[in-house]
């Protein structure tokens, strides 16, 4: 019985749309790709909003259920599809979980915050002709490096960085560490280290990213 493809909306150059994009293409999961035009503000339109109440992409939809937080999302893909894919994704024991979640959150309460910035004001803001604040890149900039530190140290014990498996705590980095290196001329933050810098180099080529990156240079 053929099954509905999921539906994500929301443009793939989002960071946050990307990391859901690289988890069902991991996961081998079909879906349809909605277009957001944000810059004509869908996102804040009333239809939108009874997906994402916080008026942000992505917003997901299986079947009935409607999801927003690409986190979340990631998560639920992995449950549900648990089958499908690369199945150790989302690991298959409650300590590899929560190993994976540990790092899952590192990424969105420690990675994220300054590089989110970073990716904002040296990829974004010179496209969308905004000035850029150079005070707040440095302090961005002091941040990761110090959450790098702890990273440097923790891949020098494990490939990766949940274990030795590849796993949704490293695709989560995927979306920002791209634009830092690719787009925001900040690679040195991640090659300067032995081990950020190998791992880098490790998760950026698998195939479901290179997918990613293809669906967003096709949409610029
Ligand atoms: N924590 C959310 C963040 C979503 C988010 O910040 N999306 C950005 C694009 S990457 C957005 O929609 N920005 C437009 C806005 O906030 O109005 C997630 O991971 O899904």
């Amino acid at each position: 019985m053929a099954t509905t493809p999921v539906k994500v909306h929301g443009p793939p150059l989002s960071t946050a749309v990307s990391r859901v994009l690289a988890c069902l293409i991991e996961k081998d999961v079909p879906f349809q790709l909605i277009p957001v035009n944000m810059a004509k503000g869908e996102h804040k339109s009333p239809d939108f909003l009874k997906i994402q109440p916080f008026g942000q992409v992505p917003a997901f939809q299986d079947e009935t259920t409607s999801l927003f937080e690409s986190r979340a999302i990631c998560r639920y893909i992995c449950e549900k599809y648990a089958e499908k894919g690369n199945k150790g994704l989302y690991g298959t024991n409650p300590l590899a979980k929560a190993s994976i979640d540990q790092w899952v959150e590192a990424e969105g309460q420690s990675f994220n915050p300054p590089s989110s910035v970073l990716v904002f004001q040296l990829a974004f803001a010179p496209r969308m002709k905004l000035k850029q604040d150079q005070s707040l890149i440095s302090q961005n900039e002091a941040k990761l490096e110090k959450v790098l530190e702890v990273y440097e140290k923790r891949l020098g014990e494990s490939r990766f960085l949940a274990g030795d498996e590849f796993s949704l705590a490293d695709l989560s980095h995927l979306p920002n560490a791209h634009y830092l290196v690719n787009a925001a001329d900040r690679g040195e933050l991640f090659t300067s280290k032995e081990n950020v810098g190998r791992w880098w180099g490790e998760i950026s080529s698998r195939d479901s990213w290179k997918k990613v990156v293809d669906m967003q240079n096709q949409s610029t």
